[in-house]
């Protein structure tokens, strides 16, 4: 599969129903007056931000979107019914241009922000409405307005809102890319030769969320050097930090000073993201030396790792669901 942060839709909102001509029959009355109903509305495009999307992948199997058109009046003054509308859910922070004249109908950036992308035709006046004293028997009415149709290009820029933290070789890389269903494309950074790796992580389906590998954090990102601006908002925009440590280090190292050393490097780098909640991953337990670490880790620290080994997949599930409860939180 395959990631997309842009989308080009085309959507239709619907036509208005034709009013109607009709006169009414009684018995005794020669000549009935007219009687027929306004057509239906058509139904709008709406396009509305959603908390629980990450991603503009479900805009990649629908490219089509049309409301529903209104019906034709109908004879002894019934109106037809509004055609409904239709709402395109997309992740909040989704630019909407319209394709063909380039220019931005909005920027979706907050949930629950909606609008309108496509207005619907208006029904047409029935017969009815035509009468007045002079013309006592109009046998025309208005037909429906078409609904506007238009092509929109959607583009999201991605908030990543959970960031991989640990040190070089401690299995970033290697978990990100088991636990993603996609990797999204994402723009150079112009002033950094680091580039976050990006990962969308589904859920069951229930919620996705961006997790952002953050090379270099611990390189000395703090002092400014080698990463833009744009990567340190990355950062700042995380919600939840999941710390992988490696707990069957090749090198002998301890895994407990490791940690220190990278939530000391968070400290000096300042702001929000040491603040954010941390989910610690114990990683490669699928070597012997990591039990042991492991429990090491638990006495010295007071904080239980989540056991997973991102080569083959144990404990991920668990890790996934670790993170997703951190959100409920509020993180
Ligand atoms: N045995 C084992 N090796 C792992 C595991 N996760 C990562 N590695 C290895 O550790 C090395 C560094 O992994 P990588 O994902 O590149 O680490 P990063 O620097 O944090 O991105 C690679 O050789 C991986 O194959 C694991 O769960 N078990
Ligand atoms: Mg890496």
């Amino acid at each position: 599969m395959h990631f997309v942060d842009e989308a080009e839709i085309f959507v239709k909102a619907g036509d208005g129903g034709d009013g109607c001509v009709s006169f009414r029959r009684e018995k005794y009355v020669p000549k009935g007056g007219p009687d027929g109903g306004d057509g239906g509305d058509g139904g709008d495009v709406i396009i509305k931000a959603d908390a629980n999307l990450a991603t503009l992948l479900d805009l990649v199997s629908q490219k089509q979107y049309f409301a529903g058109d209104g019906e034709g009046g109908k004879s002894r003054k019934r109106g037809g019914a509004d055609g409904s509308d239709i709402v395109i859910k997309v992740p909040p922070g989704t630019i909407i241009r319209d394709t063909d004249s380039g220019l931005v109908l909005k920027d979706l950036n907050a949930p629950g922000a909606a609008v309108v992308v496509a207005r619907h035709g208006r029904g047409g006046k029935g017969n009815a409405r035509f009468a007045d004293s002079v013309n006592q028997t109009p046998r025309h009415c208005e037909e429906g307005r078409p609904g506007r149709s238009r092509n929109l290009r959607l583009e999201l820029k991605l908030i990543a809102e959970v960031g991989l933290i640990g040190a070089p070789n401690a299995g970033k890389s290697t978990l990100l890319s088991h636990i993603s269903a996609a990797h999204p494309r994402i723009a150079p950074y112009p002033f950094t030769t680091l580039q976050p790796q990006l990962g969308v992580v589904d859920t069951d389906g229930f919620r996705r969320f961006v997790v952002a590998d953050l090379p270099g954090l611990i390189e000395g990102a703090h002092e400014g050097k080698g990463l833009g601006d744009e990567f340190l908002k990355h950062i700042e925009r995380t919600k939840v930090l999941v710390h992988v440590v490696d707990m069957a280090p090749a090198d002998g190292s301890n895994p407990v000073e490791v940690y220190g050393s990278i939530r000391a490097e968070l400290e000096m780098y300042g702001g929000k993201p040491a603040e954010r909640p941390e989910v610690i991953a114990g990683n490669k337990t699928d070597l012997p030396e990591a039990e042991e670490n492991i429990k090491k880790f638990q006495l010295e620290t007071g904080i239980n790792p989540v056991p997973i080994s991102a080569v083959t997949g144990a404990g991920l599930r668990k890790l996934v669901s670790e993170i997703l409860n951190l959100f409920q939180d509020g993180a």
